[in-house]
């Protein structure tokens, strides 16, 4: 219920708001006016960041309207809808979005021209809200875009960490972490709402009570609370009126909470307590596939779940609902298990606060979650030990055994007492402590499972949780991951997107599978040099936001060579460092000329958990072999290595479109999907990679000529693990590799230090647990053949042309047309 009393009753109160005029005088006088008064600035007396927060709101008011319209409509037809439940949204800048939704880019961009104000600095002046890790997080801000173009009711449903994923910067080429204040400059595209929020309790414990009708019931006592404050901001779609919602919940200490210590004298206790109940929402934690199990993470999980929840059921439902309906009203979407407690939740709202019997409850609960596992690395599976859940959620523990006992209680009449497998299925581990296997539990509930490429579905269902599917036929499927072309190709490569339109006419930015009409085009030798036109532009652009950022340079003449994902093992930022230094030596040795390398850039961007030591000490790595190579007159500049710090989606704009190789070189099995790999082809980069994750079927669709295949496949890599891999021996027998290892051994890129990078050469001499060294021979030959491709100009033009039309499946509007019909059963509504 909105309103109230005379306010709901008025004649104006269904009235919509008016959008204000879209031409450049409407827009100049809505600016000025939002200039004026809601910044309290003259336009000659404002400051850049004053005009950003005029310009932000002034696009919100052209999505008003929409956005009401969009929230009307759900109310009247109470379609069903999705509720996406992620931790992470890793969003981007959201000012170029709103202008491309709109169609409003170009009068404001006059209207601003007219204000003697560049568009462009006022576009660089948003701080991204990076509330999000890495691929999971994007996934999530690809997907909830998508929904919104599809036109299909969604609401995201999130934290609103008041620091996002932290800024990386370098000392002395180690990463150093600084706290990303997204907000410190204001936040113009949320709307806050502290009348909403919702008490979300924690701790305590769980008494049996008799209800009104004699029955016995199990009733939860917390023993703390606080506030859980939703912030709505606009998901547009692309330019068809629609505005879908991406809640997210800050954590605010309750008014009683600190007033009882406050009233008893403690002033100082009253204000710990307070902050200790918003840390809550405080910060993202900053580990990506590799979660630690603290107990403030659990906090935040349930924290949101909870919130999200509630908020569905009192708030978007119908007051008399019949809650045996709901899963033909929502589907609880689950990123990872991360939201997973959100399924005991449901149990308990709908047992021990609506009275629903356990099995009508669970029923209901089956039905209306389905999970997504991103995947397959063993520690980056989530368990809670019982012990802290119990202590911060002891009714849910109570609904989780239950869940357990019942289902384990199916497996036995299935299988009889087969104990070895009632161990391997039950979602309560033993060892090493008794814990909860939350994507256990994940399975068990949801309707669906699925994973984010072909290849992940097929190893999650085989190798992961194969009891499983033998189990609940039918319940595994793969939906693979996409990225949505409006930010990836639109808004980065606006001379891409602009040669596409000439070439084959509109329309294929809301139907990506257009872009198979480019492929005659790879044949026109004219086409084929306008399309290098723009890759060199964009390289140029590239320079420029790297001079100016980080004082780089690139070379529009040079083969751009791009690693650009968080930095861990599995993904093997090593062995594009082993490649690069084979190239170096081979140079400094004198075994070929410098003349005669293919001058590359190479560039990476990543972030390292800041607890993971190797990842970190490859950073340095990184960093101190660029700045050896760099500097040595015996590459004669044919070489380079840049690493920008921070990297984030608003540089992955700039890197991407002006890239030529995408490095996927992760152990195959290893990456689940990932989405980077997808944006790069579409972009028009050839990628290098291993027959792992989604890159499966990126070779499959752009042909093998097209793509630069190597390594051992999945299979292979089981097989020498069995064997007993011995990563030295690779060594021995690799005289190249020996050549690169030493040299890094020697001190050359330490100042002569030989300790310095001694725990990286002897982690991949003695241990190498992601066969870097088994693969090492097969990537420098695929790195030659590289070569021999990147010097024949016009063939490489047109494999890079057949992977910018052969990418369309890659659009995230075609995972949600999957999700819809395998997973969902969303109808698409208008
Ligand atoms: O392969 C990527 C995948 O493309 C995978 O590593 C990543 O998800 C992407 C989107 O599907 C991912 N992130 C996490 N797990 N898988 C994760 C785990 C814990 C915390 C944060 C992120």
């Amino acid at each position: 219920p909105a309103s109230t009393g005379l306010v709901a009753t008025h004649p104006l109160a269904l009235a919509t708001v008016n959008s204000p005029p879209a031409s450049v005088d409407g827009f100049v006088r809505e600016f000025l006016r939002e200039l004026n008064f809601g910044q309290g600035v003259s336009l000659q007396g404002s400051t850049v960041n004053d005009q950003y927060l005029a310009l932000a709101r002034t696009v919100r008011h052209y999505l008003m309207a929409r956005w009401s319209e969009t929230l009307r409509r759900q109310r009247e037809t109470q379609a069903k809808g999705v509720a996406y439940l992620s931790a992470e949204y890793l969003l981007g800048r959201q000012l170029g979005n709103a202008l491309l939704a709109t169609d409003l880019t170009d009068i404001v961009g006059e209207g601003l021209a007219q204000c003697g104000i560049d568009l462009a600095d006022l576009r660089a002046q948003e701080v991204e809200p990076g509330l999000g890790n890495g691929g999971l997080g994007r996934l999530a801000a690809c997907f909830i875009d998508s929904l919104a173009t599809m036109s299909v009711p969604c609401i995201g449903y999130g934290i609103r960490y008041e620091y996002g994923i932290f800024r990386q910067t370098f000392v002395e080429g180690r990463q150093v972490e600084q706290p990303d204040s997204w907000l410190a400059l204001g936040a113009p595209w949320e709307f806050p709402h502290p009348e909403n929020a919702r008490l979300i309790s924690f701790g305590g414990s769980v008494e049996t009570t008799t209800d009104e009708a004699g029955v016995e019931r199990r009733r939860w006592i917390p023993a703390w609370d606080v506030n859980a404050v939703p912030y709505n901001y606009m998901v547009p779609g692309y330019q068809n009126g629609r505005v879908n919602t991406l809640r997210l919940w800050r954590a605010q200490a309750t008014d009683a909470f600190d007033l009882k210590i406050f009233n008893s004298g403690d002033y100082e206790e009253a204000v710990r307590a307070q902050t200790f109940a918003e840390n809550i929402s405080k910060v993202l934690y900053p580990e990506d596939s590799t979660p630690q199990g603290k107990e403030l993470r659990l906090q935040q999980q349930y924290f949101f779940v909870a919130a999200s929840i509630g908020d569905f059921l009192d708030q978007q439902l119908p007051e008399d609902f019949d809650l045996t309906k709901l899963p033909e009203r929502i589907i609880f979407q689950l990123n990872d298990t991360h939201p997973v407690i959100g399924v005991p939740e449901l149990m308990r709202v709908l047992v021990d606060e609506r009275g629903l019997e356990w099995d009508a409850a669970w029923a209901i609960t089956q039905k209306c979650f389905a999970y997504t596992c991103h995947t397959l690395l063993p520690e980056a599976l989530e368990v809670w030990s019982v012990d802290l859940l119990g202590k911060l959620l002891p009714r849910h523990l109570e609904i989780i055994y239950r869940i357990n006992d019942d289902f384990l209680a199916e497996v036995r009449e299935r299988f009889g007492d087969d104990e070895l497998r009632i161990r391997r299925m039950s979602i309560i581990a033993e060892h090493p402590e008794r814990s909860v296997r939350m994507a256990y539990l994940a399975t068990v509930a949801g309707s669906k499972v699925n994973g984010v490429a072909a290849l992940h579905s097929q190893l999650l269902r085989d190798k992961v949780l194969p009891d499983f599917d033998e189990f609940y036929p039918g319940k595994f499927t793969n939906v693979t991951n996409g990225i949505t072309p409006r930010r990836f190709l639109r808004l980065a490569n606006p001379a891409l997107s602009e040669l596409i339109t000439d070439a084959i006419g509109v329309g294929w930015l809301t139907d990506l599978e257009r872009l198979r009409g480019l492929e005659s085009y790879a044949e026109d030798e004219e086409f084929r040099e306008r399309f290098r036109d723009v890759k060199a532009a964009n390289k140029r652009r590239l320079d420029a936001v790297l001079r100016e950022r980080d004082g780089f340079t690139v070379h529009d003449d040079h083969l751009l060579d791009v690693m650009v994902k968080r930095l861990h093992e599995y993904k093997r930022q090593s062995l594009k460092l082993l490649h690069i230094v084979t190239t170096y030596d081979r140079i400094i040795s004198g075994e070929v000329a410098a003349a005669d390398v293919t001058p590359r850039t190479f560039i990476f961007g990543a972030k390292a958990a800041p607890g993971y030591k190797m990842a970190k000490e490859i950073i340095h790595l990184i960093n101190a072999v660029g700045s050896v190579v760099n500097a040595d007159p015996r590459v004669e500049d044919r070489l380079k290595v840049i690493f920008p710090p921070n990297y984030n989606v608003t540089l992955a704009e700039k890197v991407i479109p002006a890239a030529d190789l995408s490095e996927q070189i992760s152990l195959a099995g290893k990456e689940a999907s990932g989405t980077g790999n997808m944006k790069f082809a579409l972009n028009g980069a050839l990628t290098i990679g291993t027959d792992d994750g989604a890159n499966v079927e990126i070779r499959e669709l752009v042909g093998n000529d097209n793509f630069f295949l190597f390594g051992m496949l999945e299979p292979q890599v089981e097989e020498l693990q069995t064997r007993g891999y011995v990563p030295s021996s690779f060594y021995e027998a690799d005289a190249g590799l020996r050549r690169a290892i030493d040299l890094i051994s020697s001190g050359a890129f330490s100042g002569g230090d030989r300790s310095v990078f001694e725990p990286v050469v002897s982690n991949l001499l003695y241990e190498d647990r992601f066969m870097v060294l088994a693969d090492y021979a097969a990537y420098i030959e695929a790195q030659a053949r590289v070569d021999a491709a990147y010097s024949d100009v016009e063939g490489w033009t047109r494999s890079a042309i057949l992977n910018v039309a052969r990418s369309g499946f890659f659009s995230s509007d075609r995972s949600m047309r999957d999700y819809i019909e395998r997973i969902w059963g969303t109808p698409p509504s208008i």
